[in-house]
């Protein structure tokens, strides 16, 4: 008996500090590196590595990276005849020095345009504005980025094409020429079109026609990016699945590029990532100020455990899932649709403890291999 009490106690801590040490050193990079690329979308610090902290967990979980704001036309291209791209050289650099895949978002968007590309008026100069844009930033990162968000968010939810800046000076061709001149740029990247709410019915017949069109007039389209910017209940798997089969059926690439899941109530059961849409804040809209309540965490887990056995049931067509911020602090969900709320959208907290929607990914790896 005097020998066994220590023999127990060596055997219980060494158990202890092995299951603990498994668990920090395990990472969602390494659960999923036969099945796709794990993103995630940095931050202007960052970038530029301000956190020691959340940098070691940015490369320790995540081999893809995508800029959230800084390579937005409004901040590489902030004047007609001026490029800037500090920011953007770093984040490339950040990637290629931790090898990781490095995608590039986006070109043609409406929203965060400079000021400058607003007030384009005729087809002439749209035309030129997107010659010269595509063709310099598309360039300048010839065969280091990896892939590009070439047009973002061109659909209506109606599956209708955008009243866009673009949409009005140049006609429904704008989208072809975009994938064209981005593949000449360069002709190895990965080109996708990205948009929110495409895996809802109606959302979806427009972008897939949208790609279907494009590829028929001679661009060339790689993937699909579908955000991902969801809800605990919505939208169905049912639909996810769908939409995966459909545009896979186009030979293309399917991509989660942004993905994260709301937990907080919505106001007029608002979906997507519409930015313009604001609502004025209440205590009963901002439910969890100080922390999530173990049964919505517990409902987090497992729909993200429901999204992920879905994505491995399909991963031959999945290339990427990229969650849009590294921690919960960071994501644009605090300040959408009504300002200064505390949302919980993504696997890691604040602190940059990880939650049990963390949890519940590694161990859906666990249990399948
Ligand atoms: O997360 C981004 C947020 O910081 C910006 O304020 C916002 C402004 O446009 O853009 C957010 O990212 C968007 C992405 O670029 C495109 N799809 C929707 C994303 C969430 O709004």
């Amino acid at each position: 008996m005097k020998f066994i009490k220590p023999y127990l106690f060596a055997v219980t801590t060494l158990l202890a500090v092995s299951c603990t040490s498994q668990k920090e050193t395990a990472s969602l990079k390494d659960a999923y590196k036969n099945d796709f690329y794990i993103g995630t979308a940095l931050s202007a610090d960052q970038i530029e590595v301000k956190k020691v902290k959340e940098d070691s967990l940015i490369r320790k979980e995540f081999n893809a990276i995508t800029a959230e704001n800084i390579m937005k036309s409004m901040y590489t291209h902030p004047e007609k005849d001026k490029y800037d791209f500090a920011l953007s050289d770093k984040f490339v650099a950040y990637g290629e020095k931790n090898k990781m895949f490095i995608h590039g978002h986006t070109l043609i968007w409406h929203s965060q345009l400079a000021p400058w590309m607003e007030k384009i008026a005729d087809s002439t100069e749209m035309k030129a504005f997107m010659q010269d844009h595509i063709n310099t930033i598309v360039s300048k990162y010839k065969g280091k980025i990896n892939s590009w968000d070439v047009v973002n968010e061109a659909l209506n939810e109606d599956g209708t094409l955008r009243q866009s800046v673009f949409l009005k000076t140049l006609g429904e061709k704008y989208l072809v020429d975009a994938f064209k001149l981005a593949a000449k740029a360069d002709p190895k990247a990965e080109l996708y079109y990205n948009d929110y709410n495409i895996e809802e019915p109606a959302k979806r017949v427009g972008a897939i026609a949208l790609i279907k069109k494009i590829k028929a007039e001679g661009g060339k389209v790689d993937g699909v990016g579908i955000q991902g910017h969801w809800r605990l209940n919505s939208p169905s798997i049912e639909e996810i699945e769908k939409s995966i089969l459909e545009y896979s059926a186009l030979g293309v690439k399917v991509a989660f590029t942004e993905l994260d899941i709301t937990v907080l109530p919505n106001p007029w059961d608002l979906k997507g990532a519409e930015i313009s849409q604001k609502f004025e804040g209440s205590a009963k809209m901002n439910p969890y100020p100080k922390a999530l309540p173990d049964s919505i965490q517990n409902k987090l887990a497992e729909r993200y455990a429901s999204i992920f056995k879905l994505f491995l049931k399909h991963k031959d067509k999945i290339s990427r899932v990229t969650f849009w911020g590294v921690h919960d602090g960071q994501s644009w969900l605090n300040d959408w649709p009504i300002k200064g709320r505390t949302n919980y959208p993504l696997p890691f907290d604040k602190d940059l403890r990880h939650k049990k929607a963390y949890d519940s990914l590694l161990k859906l790896k666990e249990t399948k291999e």
